[in-house]
């Protein structure tokens, strides 16, 4: 994805935070499915550039405010002697600073820093890759687990809070112009099957067995950036849904993205299945850092978290599939329905391994020992 993009709008919008004539390349960034995400070449370096996507995030100013309010908190503890946790004296890690916002014909821009020499994979590779995934959202947990959740505003309502995706999803099939299909019908007999543990996790925090802390949100694959060289976790990416919420809602995310090794776009559809070897490493790589931040409520929950955040993106796909593709970017009509079907296959596989994945969270958690740091 590196051919130099054609638009002059948009180097002239780059401009606008880099100066006139400062600009050499704009070119598209990344596999995102609702911003617009761009790489900026200067001669001063790089910079990522993104069209904030306004059908999704009502309230851009929100988005752009927690990126501050996460940089001021973060950053901080990123320069300290005594960081939270003796891997960061150990490695780089980074965290994507705001450079600007821009407001142009009604669209919101923003630039933030560019981590260099670091690459994403949208296909998990092998097991020491999904320990880094683990440990990447480890690290970045613990960064922000002492972060008054009052202090980050809500820049998506309902974001991952399941039972109002499936209210959405009822709304659309009386509303939907879509024409009955085997998909669709297999997808709503999957659905109508979970009715009933849509709430699984709104039920344990509404009884207050689980509570509120700042999240990542969208920690999936392809949003953990890896050292180029060794491969070792350097950031986390994809700050917009920064906000308060469940950290299961990013266990789930990490879980059901980096145990698919055929990805998400796959069109295999029956060969899809949920790795136990890939959620071991992960569960290894997050736990031996953020495992003592856990209640035993919260650790409990995890492999729910993982069948029902599976099931809520199947949802989400199929919903919008109904609604003519108006939340995902979709490169064809049968897009999201397809990805919907992926993620049910998904589920299923998880919900046929429930049992060694549970086993596999209380051997970890019993073992929580602090991470082996090399000296
Ligand atoms: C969206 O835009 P992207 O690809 O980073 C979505 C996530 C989904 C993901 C599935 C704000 O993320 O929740 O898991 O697609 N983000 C939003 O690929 O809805
Ligand atoms: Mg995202």
């Amino acid at each position: 994805m590196s051919a130099v993009h054609p638009d002059p709008g948009l180097i002239a919008i780059a401009e606008a935070f880099h100066g006139s004539g400062a600009v050499l390349a704009v070119e598209p960034l990344g596999s995102g499915n609702v911003n617009d995400t761009y790489l900026v070449r200067t001669s001063a370096g790089c910079s990522v550039l993104q069209r904030i996507n306004r059908a999704v995030f009502r309230q851009p100013e929100q988005v752009i405010r927690n990126l501050e309010v996460l940089g001021s908190h973060v950053q901080p503890k990123l320069q300290a002697s005594d960081p939270v946790h003796p891997l960061l004296l150990q490695r780089r890690w980074e965290l994507p600073q705001l450079i600007g916002s821009h407001h142009n014909s009604g669209d919101v821009w923003r630039a933030i820093s560019h981590v260099p020499d670091a690459v994403s994979v949208d296909v998990i590779e092998d097991a020491a890759q999904a320990r880094e995934l683990g440990l990447g959202l480890g690290l970045f947990h613990l960064l922000i687990s002492d972060l008054e959740v009052s202090e980050l505003s809500d820049t998506l309502e309902g974001f991952h809070i399941t039972p109002t995706y499936l209210e959405a999803y009822h709304r659309a099939l009386v509303q939907t112009a879509v024409k009955p299909s085997a998909g669709t019908e297999r997808c709503m007999a999957f659905i109508r099957d979970r009715e009933a543990i849509t709430g699984v996790l709104e039920q344990a925090k509404a009884r207050g067995e689980i509570t509120l802390r700042p999240i990542h949100g969208d920690p999936k694959i392809n949003n953990v950036l890896l050292d180029r060289h060794s491969g070792e976790a350097v950031a986390l990416i994809d700050l917009d849904t920064v906000k308060p919420g469940l950290v299961h809602y990013d266990l789930g995310d990490c879980l059901r993205s980096g145990c698919n090794p055929l990805g998400e776009e796959t069109t295999e559809l029956e060969a899809v299945h949920f790795d136990l070897e890939l959620a071991e490493a992960i569960l290894s790589g997050y736990l031996g850092v953020a495992g003592a931040m856990l209640s035993p409520a919260e650790l409990q929950l995890i492999p729910d978290a993982a069948r029902l955040i599976s099931f809520e993106l199947g949802l989400r796909f199929f919903c919008d599939y109904l609604n003519g593709n108006t939340y995902f970017r979709a490169s064809h009509p049968e897009h999201n329905l397809q990805r919907a079907l992926v993620q049910f296959q998904l589920t299923a596989s998880i919900e046929a391994q429930l049992e060694p994945l549970r086993a596999i969270v209380q051997r970890l958690s019993a073992s929580a020992a602090p991470l082996a740091v090399p000296g």
